[in-house]
C-alpha cells in the first residue's frame, strides 16, 4: 500500500514539474507555436502507435505463456464440460477479433497521420459496409447468446430424472455443514429457528419429522462418482455462495429460502489426481511449500489435490476459512463411508430420548 501511495505521490509531483515547464515555454513567446503538431510530431506519434500494438500483442502472448497455468484443470462434472466448451469458443472469437481489429486500428492510424497539405476526405456514408459491419457481429452474438442460454437453461434445469443424491449444504458464519438425506432420500424439514445447541442440533432439523430420523450430518462430503446430486443450500446468517470450482458449480446461500444446484461428478478424486494439470500444479506448490518447510514457516506441508467446496460471497472476518473437502470415489467406497455414518436419530433423537429417560427418573 506504501508503495503504491509513493509511486503516487511521484506521478503527481513529475506531472507537476512538467506543467510547469510548459507553462514556463509558453511565456517564452516564440514566433512559431510548439503548440501545433508538424510533420515530425505526427511520425513520432505513428511510430508510438506501432510500439503500443507490439506492446498489446507481447503482454497477451506474456500472459498466455506465464499466467495459463494457473487456470482451473478440466472440468469433474458432466455441464462443466459444455459450459468450458462454451467459455473457450466464446474467448477464441474474441482472441481472433481482437488481435485483428487492433492491428487494423494501429496501421489506419499510422497510414493517415497528420501531413502538411493533407486534408480530410469528407465521406458522408456507406449503406454496404454498415450492413456487413451490423450483420456479422449480429449473428455472431445471436449464436452465442442462443447457445449460452441453452445451456444454461440446461445446467439450471434442476428435477428429479435419473434418481439423485440429495445433499444440504449450510452456510454459517464461519463453515459449511452437509446433510444427506439418507436412505428415503427426503430431507426431513429444517428452520433456524429449530436449532437447539443444547441437544447439538445445529442445522435446525425439525425433530418431530419422520423423514429426519435417518438424514446424515456430515462435515465432509462424499460422492459416489456417474451419480447425480442435488444440493439444497441454506444459510444461517447471512449471504454466503457455495463454491465448487472443479465442478463450474455456484449457488448463492441466501438466509430464509433454499437454493438448489445440481450435476454429476465424472471423475473421482483419484483420477483427478492423475490429470496432468492437477500434477503440475501439485509438484508446483509442494516446491513452494519445501522451500517454506527448508526456511521453517508455516504452511509447509506436502499437499494433494481434493475437491474443495469454497464460499464466494466476503461474508465476514473468516470468510476465507469456509471451505469444505468434497471426495469423489467409486460407489462401494462411498456405500462403505456411508454405513459408518451416524443418522440423526441415533445421534440428535437418541440425545433426547436419553435425555427424557433421565427427566423421568429424576
Ligand atoms: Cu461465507
Amino acid at each position: 500500500m506504501t508503495t503504491v501511495l509513493i509511486l503516487a505521490v511521484l506521478a503527481l509531483v513529475a506531472i507537476a514539474i512538467w506543467q510547469m515547464t510548459k507553462i514556463f515555454e509558453l511565456s517564452q513567446l516564440k514566433a512559431e507555436s510548439s503548440q501545433i503538431a508538424n510533420d515530425s510530431d505526427n511520425k513520432t506519434n505513428g511510430y508510438l502507435l506501432f510500439a503500443f500494438l507490439i506492446f498489446i500483442y507481447g503482454i497477451t502472448i506474456f500472459s498466455f505463456w506465464n499466467y495459463s497455468k494457473f487456470l482451473l484443470p478440466e472440468a469433474a462434472s458432466e455441464h462443466g464440460q459444455d459450459y468450458d466448451g462454451l467459455l473457450l469458443v466464446s474467448m477464441v472469437i474474441i482472441f481472433i477479433v481482437q488481435t485483428i481489429t487492433q492491428a487494423l486500428l494501429h496501421y489506419f492510424g499510422f497510414k493517415y497521420r497528420g501531413k502538411e497539405g493533407r486534408k480530410a476526405l469528407f465521406y458522408a456514408d456507406n449503406d454496404r459496409l454498415e450492413f456487413i459491419w451490423t450483420i456479422i457481429p449480429v449473428i455472431v452474438l445471436a449464436g452465442l447468446i442462443l447457445w449460452g442460454l441453452y445451456t444454461w437453461t440446461t445446467i439450471m434445469d434442476i428435477n428429479d430424472e435419473d434418481d439423485p443424491i440429495v445433499v444440504e449444504l449450510y452456510a454459517q458464519q464461519f463453515s459449511w455443514t452437509a446433510r444427506y438425506a439418507g436412505n428415503d432420500n427426503v430431507l426431513g424439514d429444517a428452520n433456524v429457528r429449530m436449532i437447539d445447541i443444547d441437544k447439538a442440533n445445529v442445522l435446525g432439523v425439525d425433530e418431530s419429522d419422520t423423514y429426519a430420523a435417518d438424514d446424515i450430518i456430515v462435515k465432509e462430503i462424499h460422492l459416489p462418482v456417474g451419480r447425480k446430486v442435488n444440493f439444497k443450500m441454506r444459510s444461517q446468517d447471512v449471504l454466503h455462495s457455495a463454491y465448487m470450482p472443479h465442478f463450474r458449480a455456484q449457488m448463492n446461500c441466501v438466509p430464509g429460502m433454499i437454493t438448489e444446484f445440481s450435476f454429476t461428478p465424472i471423475y473421482t478424486t483419484e483420477e483427478m489426481r492423475q490429470n496432468p494439470d492437477v500434477r503440475d500444479k501439485v509438484k508446483r506448490t509442494n516446491e513452494i511449500r519445501a522451500e517454506r518447510a527448508a526456511n521453517g514457516e508455516d504452511n509447509s506441508d506436502p499437499w494433494e489435490f481434493d475437491y474443495i467446496l469454497l464460499c464466494n460471497k466476503i461474508c465476514g472476518k473468516s470468510h476465507y476459512n469456509m471451505q469444505m473437502k468434497i471426495i469423489v470415489e467409486t460407489q462401494e467406497e462411498y456405500d462403505a463411508w456411508m454405513a459408518e455414518q451416524k443418522t440423526f436419530a441415533e445421534t440428535v433423537l437418541k440425545q433426547n430420548t436419553a435425555q427424557t429417560a433421565m427427566n423421568t427418573v429424576d
